[in-house]
């Protein structure tokens, strides 16, 4: 079987988001890292969420999903248990994963699912340009909120350790080579990673812009955070002046949902099922 490549994994077509969008960053990224870690082709599927982040399917060349709304990670944890063989990867914006797919998020963490999230963060639901989402600061107006948002922004960095995720990362679109790292840090975790990503979006979020981060972003690990602790990572999780990048926590003793199934000790559930099934009879009942 052959591994994704720098050249397999260029798709023909050109991004159509806007110039500066944080999208490039983190898609050149998960390119990167995928290439790093040498999966298999054949065995690495995407699930793309509905968003600017979703349109990320059409500019990769991989085995993917697009589905619909908030509902990439059902989807994912489906395909996870009919081969827990594959590399699963979902990416999706804060809106779709934290607003539309919450439920689905809690589940995920807490079942210890075997897919990594990239999560596109820009604090906007921007592809329908620009309302509020889960992650916008109180006060902020938009168009959804002219006279200024009254909720305060939910937490996904507390929310899923608290949800039990045992692994939790925050990288910035901008910070390129530190991306690369954490996304293959979380592909290579047995069990559910977040990787949190901070995305620009200068079309419908100026003003959370790269200078207001540079002056707020800082390195756990530089810090000496220690990611085994998590109750550390839970108080560096509230911290709102400062924006920290890096593993907030990981569990070194995580097994993931499937590895509990003795059914699928020997073989996948497609394998069990293949072998018993003439799949092109199959493939015709649903034509
Ligand atoms: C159930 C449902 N609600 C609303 C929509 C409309 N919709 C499509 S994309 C989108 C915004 C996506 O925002 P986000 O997930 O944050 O991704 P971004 O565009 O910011 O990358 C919305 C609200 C939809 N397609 N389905
Ligand atoms: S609207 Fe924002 S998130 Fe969407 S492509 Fe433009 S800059 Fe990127």
């Amino acid at each position: 079987m052959s591994c994704i490549t720098n050249k397999s994994i260029k798709s023909p077509i050109t991004p159509t988001w806007c110039p500066g969008c944080g999208d490039f960053m983190i898609l050149n990224a998960l390119q990167k890292a995928l290439v790093e870690l040498e999966l298999e082709e054949a065995n690495t599927v995407i699930f793309y969420g509905i968003g600017c982040s979703g349109n990320m399917a059409d500019f990769n060349r991989a085995y993917g999903f697009h589905g619909l709304h908030g509902r990439a990670l059902p989807s994912a944890i489906g395909a996870k248990l009919a081969n827990h063989k594959l590399k699963i990867i979902i990416i999706a914006g804060d809106g779709d994963f934290y607003g539309e797919g919450l439920n689905h998020f809690i589940s995920l963490a807490r079942g210890n699912h075997d897919v990594t999230a990239i999560i596109h963060n820009n604090s906007r639901y921007s592809l329908t340009t620009g309302q509020s989402s889960p992650t916008t600061k109180k006060g902020t107006k938009t168009k959804s909120t002219p006279t200024g948002l009254v909720e305060k922004p939910f937490n996904p960095i507390a929310s899923a350790l608290v949800a039990e995720a045992s692994f939790v990362a925050r990288g910035y679109s901008t910070k390129f080579l530190e991306l690369i790292q954490l996304i293959k840090a979380g592909v290579s975790h047995p069990g559910f990673s977040l990787v949190d990503v901070i995305q620009l979006c200068p079309t419908f979020n100026k003003k959370e812009n790269h200078p207001f981060f540079a002056e707020r972003i800082y390195d756990l690990a530089a810090e000496k955070h220690d990611a085994s602790n998590k109750m550390a990572a839970i108080t560096k999780a509230q911290e709102t002046e400062k924006v920290p990048l890096g593993i907030f926590y990981q569990d070194k003793e995580s097994m993931p949902y499937h590895a509990h199934l003795s059914q699928l000790e020997k073989k996948s559930l497609v394998d069990q099922w293949s072998a018993k099934t003439n799949i092109k009879k199959a493939i015709r009942k649903f034509r």
